[in-house]
């Protein structure tokens, strides 16, 4: 058991998942024929002369998504309905045969480099249009798609697939050659990651409603993420039983409980994948989230060891909706607001065992409001905390809890009053000042390596 845990300690990150956590928080962009038939799904059938944005405009999709704090841009350069954003070779369903004729992958990869920010593409292994699809040749087509986009459009961090599977015209299935789109990948562009269901770099959080797992661990069961690389041996149960049912949508997925099932460990953080509106795609009828639902996907996503992948569709005009921009500049304001400037203070580690470290933050000045902690393990060396409590000291010599929280990993925030709602009643109530915070760490797979911890 001992050994298991100090393997599940050691699971580490590759050098492209680590810039990946560190890009955190980046937007999605779905545009195409569906934003002209005001579709979710298109069937492949739609005309290109559809296709016809007259104002597009790349940069204002970007200083639309940096305005929220996004730091990278993930363009479907091609949906379910097979019509490519970028002149492909390798098919007439594309915006050369459109009123358009732009190259809109090159303009929305150049526009992130002027905007300083991350690009990336969702290429949709489902292709409605393909008269491949159904057959071994599709994967010859799709690999030629992919070695398109891999090679002219600059750094890529990030590669989105997504796993739905349709019938072609043949009426069979599509047998994906994941394996070999990887390799692709892999050769030309090193520093992406992969988004799957399956791995191999990041995998779906489970949900497209912004909801968060109460423990969000990088450090998941191989039987889940199977395209990932597998960094441990099998757990002290792994013969009594079996993780053959574990999905993306399970409520526990690499809590020790579950682990203690697998046949190995792999690192696989989630990826949290949310559109500003209801649907993916731009329908005039549907309005932006409230700010409060953006603000908490946020704080439970890029706040709880996962990134956020905020989607924002393009209008008919190839613009981002007012309404979107306005909510874009709100929710980056917000955070701008409540993360503005650490208070200052100094943290102490005290005399503690190191898989159960404390830590005294002493406030330079006592303060009455604390809103916010952020805890940071220093994962490259692996995901170790499973479980820790917060409190506080005030000037009048009162001590109380503040918070109780599971796993930590890349960034965890804690939230102790939540500007939408009630404030949290030890700390309202009081006309005292918090003098100190201590952190304790209660539970931990092996010795803690804490990077940053800030409070706001
Ligand atoms: C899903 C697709 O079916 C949706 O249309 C959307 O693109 C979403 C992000 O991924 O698999």
């Amino acid at each position: 058991m001992k050994n298991f845990l100090k393997e599940a300690a050691h699971v580490k990150p590759t050098e492209r998942q680590l810039n990946w956590f560190d890009v955190g928080f980046y937007a999605f962009i779905h545009f195409g024929v569906n934003t002209y038939t005001d579709r979710e799904w298109g069937d492949g059938t739609e005309e290109e002369a559809l296709f016809n944005p007259v104002h597009l405009d790349c940069d204002q999709w970007v200083n639309a998504v940096k305005a929220a704090g996004a730091k990278g841009l993930i363009l479907t350069a091609k949906h379910h309905d097979g019509f490519c954003l970028w002149p492909s070779c390798y098919t007439e369903h594309s915006v050369k045969n459109s009123p358009c004729k732009r190259d809109i992958v090159k303009e929305a990869a150049e526009a992130c480099k002027r905007g300083g920010i991350r690009f990336g593409f969702y290429l949709s292994p489902w292709d409605r249009n393909s008269p491949y699809y159904g057959t071994p040749e599709y994967n010859d087509t799709f690999c030629h798609q992919l070695t398109e986009l891999l090679t002219g459009y600059g750094d890529i961090f990030c590669v989105w697939f997504d796993g739905a599977c349709g019938e072609g015209p043949n009426g069979k299935k599509q047998a994906y050659d994941f394996p070999r789109y990887i390799e692709l990948i892999r050769k030309y562009q090193p520093n992406a990651v992969i988004f799957n269901d399956a791995g191999p770099d990041v995998r779906w959080v489970g949900n497209e409603a912004g909801k968060a797992r109460h423990a969000e661990w990088a450090v998941v069961p191989g039987e889940l993420c199977f395209r990932s690389e597998v960094q441990t041996g099998p757990g002290p149960l792994a013969d009594e039983g079996s993780l053959s049912h574990l999905y993306n949508t399970d409520q526990e997925i690499g809590s020790l409980s579950n682990i203690l099932y697998s046949k190995g460990l792999t690192f696989t953080p989630s990826e949290m994948d949310m559109s500003i509106r209801k649907g993916w795609f731009w329908h005039e009828n549907e309005d932006p989230h409230p700010l409060e639902r953006l603000f908490r996907t946020w704080l439970t996503s890029y706040g709880a060891n996962a990134c956020l992948n905020l989607n924002v569709p393009p209008n008919r005009d190839g613009l981002i909706d007012e309404r979107d921009v306005k909510r874009l500049r709100e929710l980056g304001d917000l955070i701008r607001r409540e993360f503005g400037t650490p208070i200052p203070a100094r943290i102490k580690p005290l005399d503690a065992p190191g898989t159960q470290p404390q830590y005294e933050i002493v406030f330079d000045q006592p303060v009455r409001n604390v809103k916010y902690v952020e805890i940071r393990e220093d994962i490259a060396q692996g995901q170790r905390i499973e479980t820790f409590q917060i409190t506080a000291d005030t000037h009048s010599g009162a001590h109380f809890p503040l918070y109780q929280g599971t796993c930590v990993g890349n960034r965890k925030i804690c939230v102790l009053q939540d500007p939408f709602q009630e404030q949290n009643p030890l700390l309202s109530d009081t006309k005292d000042y918090v003098e100190k915070l201590m952190l304790f760490v209660t539970a931990a797979r092996d010795e803690v390596a804490l990077k940053e911890i800030n409070v706001y």
